[in-house]
């Protein structure tokens, strides 16, 4: 049976079981929206703009395991996708955008001028999105179609997973194809043997008398978390994590110790600076984890970083870090063969105390003043009253931080979008994830500002009727920067205070007919705010809100703000000897928050 092009693209989705299309249509892609809306087992869900849907699909892996697609016009509706397609390659999120290009006929009337533009809307989105994808190709006649998307499929969903992009011109979604569906297969595992990767990371743990290992987000997404878990908790092995990998694990786990970097968990930070070896499992080590300086990085430990991404580890020459490329489906199989030394009681003892003293009980100072709310007790207590199964989606800013630093996951999704960090992800996000995981609860947080990026979403919200919660942590400013100004800038707020505004949102979400909330303490946020219905939940935050612990320029990820008085920041570093920088003279925390 002879299909069009479109049909065939609509078969093909279905068959992978991708079978919700995110979209906003235009000319150039209306015959393929067109064969999705008439397939029995596909539907569609409408954005209110390109860079949304391309966010709710990045969404959809990270909640299902399946993998988010979306459509968009040519031109603008094209480019519109960029930013969101990179939150997936940054965070090896594997996604199919298929974008709509003008009909070839007229892209070649021009043929042999230079010129920049032939058809309307007509744009080489293939070249502007090669460096975020993992593969990009305009289809130039159907017969390519059934080869071009397996393809494209198949390299987004093995190695190090990312977003691919086919580009389909008009004529070729209107044109007949013979069909033909390979299967498309899971890449079968490498012949390499995993016992040269375990032998290499005994050599590493065998001397060790204070090892940790950095739980990274490629456990996760190879799928391996539970066999990992098990390891570490046999082995009674400290483990520390990166923010790509907290989702990944129940942070009850006994080993566990934080969330490490420049906003990390000062326990976690001090254990991981003091240890002789530390094992890094899926992790890029960005400068948010390492600092800007990566030579204040576990000065005194042999750091051992297992990826499956050469390049990851190549990048580590200068470093001397020991590394393996492995594909992280072996990995259990890896370290059911590593033997590791019995633990060293001085370091456990280390351990428990860095644990105790230091994790949790993050509080920023301005926010434990009277009648000022402390996010992250609103986090916490948001944190008790939604269900252990939730979904959270989370912006960018200092929210991100709060959140990241003060949430517990028991089998909660917990995710942001790590590498990229764009302001307005969480709530497209968020009805990526309701949508395809109906039954959870679903959440959004996000600032004030971050909220008015994507805000068009809200209507995509009310449109579906989907019980998602918006949590909009307001301190009528872009906090995170006016942070970063206080620090270097002479705390002149340009633009960050200054010259921003933000909306009533009761208004706004009146407007959309949404349900609303105002939190002046955490006493407001019951559980039954979260499943009654769309609803902005608006915490009402002082403009000074602080993220605390931060680390600051120059100081390696032991040495944080609001800065520990010399016993206390000893007794923490007490097996690695890390000089302590001079606290500047005019500093404004020698002056307000200095040592303590
Ligand atoms: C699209 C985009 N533009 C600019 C930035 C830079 N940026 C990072 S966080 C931030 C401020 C966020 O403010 P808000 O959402 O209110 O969160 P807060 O820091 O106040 O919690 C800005 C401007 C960004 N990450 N993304």
């Amino acid at each position: 049976m002879r299909m069009t092009g479109g049909e065939y693209i609509a078969e093909f989705l279905a068959r992978l079981g991708s079978d919700r299309v995110f979209l906003l249509t235009g000319g150039a892609c209306a015959f393929m929206v067109d064969a999705v809306a008439r397939h029995p087992r596909l539907s569609y869900t409408c954005f209110h703009h390109e860079q949304a849907a391309a966010m709710a699909a990045d969404a959809v892996w990270r909640v299902s395991g399946r993998v988010g697609v979306t459509m968009a016009t040519s031109g603008p509706g094209a480019t519109n996708l960029i930013t969101g397609i990179a939150c997936s390659y940054f965070d090896s999120i594997p996604s199919l955008h298929l974008t709509g290009q003008v009909n070839q006929r007229e892209s070649s009337a021009f043929q042999g001028a230079a010129v920049r533009q032939s058809g309307f809307q007509q744009t080489n989105i293939v070249e502007m999105v090669r460096p975020i994808t993992k593969y990009a190709v305009m289809v130039r006649s159907a017969r390519e179609l059934p080869a071009e998307l397996g393809k494209a499929y198949t390299i987004a969903t093995s190695a190090r997973m990312g977003p691919v992009l086919v580009d389909v011109p008009i004529d070729i979604q209107q044109e007949e194809v013979e069909p033909s569906f390979d299967p498309i297969l899971t890449p079968p595992l490498p012949a390499e043997r995993s016992s040269d990767v375990s032998g290499a990371v005994a050599s590493t743990l065998a001397s060790a008398q204070r090892p940790i290992v950095l739980w990274g987000a490629g456990i996760g997404l190879a799928g391996v978390q539970e066999e990992v878990s098990r390891w570490l908790k046999d082995k009674a092995l400290p483990f520390v994590s990166s923010w790509g990998g907290l989702s990944y694990f129940d942070h009850d786990q006994p080993g566990f110790l934080g969330q490490i970097g420049v906003y990390g968990n000062r326990g976690a930070n001090f254990v991981l600076q003091n240890a002789d070896a530390v094992l890094v499992l899926g992790s890029r080590l960005d400068n948010r984890q390492r600092s800007g300086n990566p030579r204040n990085f576990a000065v005194g430990a042999a750091v051992h970083v297992l990826d499956c991404d050469i390049e990851e580890l190549r990048k580590y020459r200068k470093d001397h870090y020991r590394t393996s490329q492995i594909d992280f489906r072996l990995l259990p199989a890896v370290l059911r063969e590593t033997e590791v030394a019995p633990a060293n009681s001085e370091w456990q003892a280390y351990v428990a105390e860095m644990k105790s003293r230091y994790f949790h009980p993050e509080s920023d100072a301005s926010g434990s003043r009277p009648n000022r709310l402390c996010p992250y007790e609103v986090v916490r207590r948001i944190n008790a009253v939604i269900a252990e199964d939730a979904i959270v989606a989370v912006d960018t800013g200092a929210c991100l931080c709060w959140v990241f630093q003060s949430f517990k996951v028991k089998n909660h999704n917990l995710f942001t979008a790590g590498g990229n960090s764009p302001m307005g992800y969480a709530l497209p996000a968020a009805i990526g994830a309701k949508l395809v995981a109906p039954d959870r609860q679903v959440l959004a947080i996000v600032g004030d500002g971050g909220f008015q990026l994507n805000i068009q979403e809200l209507q995509t919200l009310v449109r579906h009727q989907l019980n998602v919660a918006i949590i909009v942590m307001n301190n009528r400013s872009y906090g995170i920067i006016k942070q970063f100004q206080d620090s270097y800038l002479g705390r002149r707020h340009h633009a960050s205070q200054d010259g921003y505004s933000a909306p009533d949102f009761r208004h706004v979400a009146e407007a959309y007919g949404l349900g609303y909330r105002r939190v002046e303490s955490p006493d407001d946020l019951t559980g039954s705010l979260f499943s009654a219905g769309p609803i902005v939940i608006e915490v009402v935050l002082n403009e000074d809100t602080r993220i605390e612990p931060k680390l600051e320029m120059g100081r390696p990820i032991n040495d944080q703000f609001p800065y520990l008085g010399a016993a206390d920041y000893s007794a923490a570093n007490r097996f690695v000897n890390y000089p302590r920088k001079e606290f500047p003279e005019q500093s404004p925390f020698t002056k307000n928050g200095g040592p303590r």
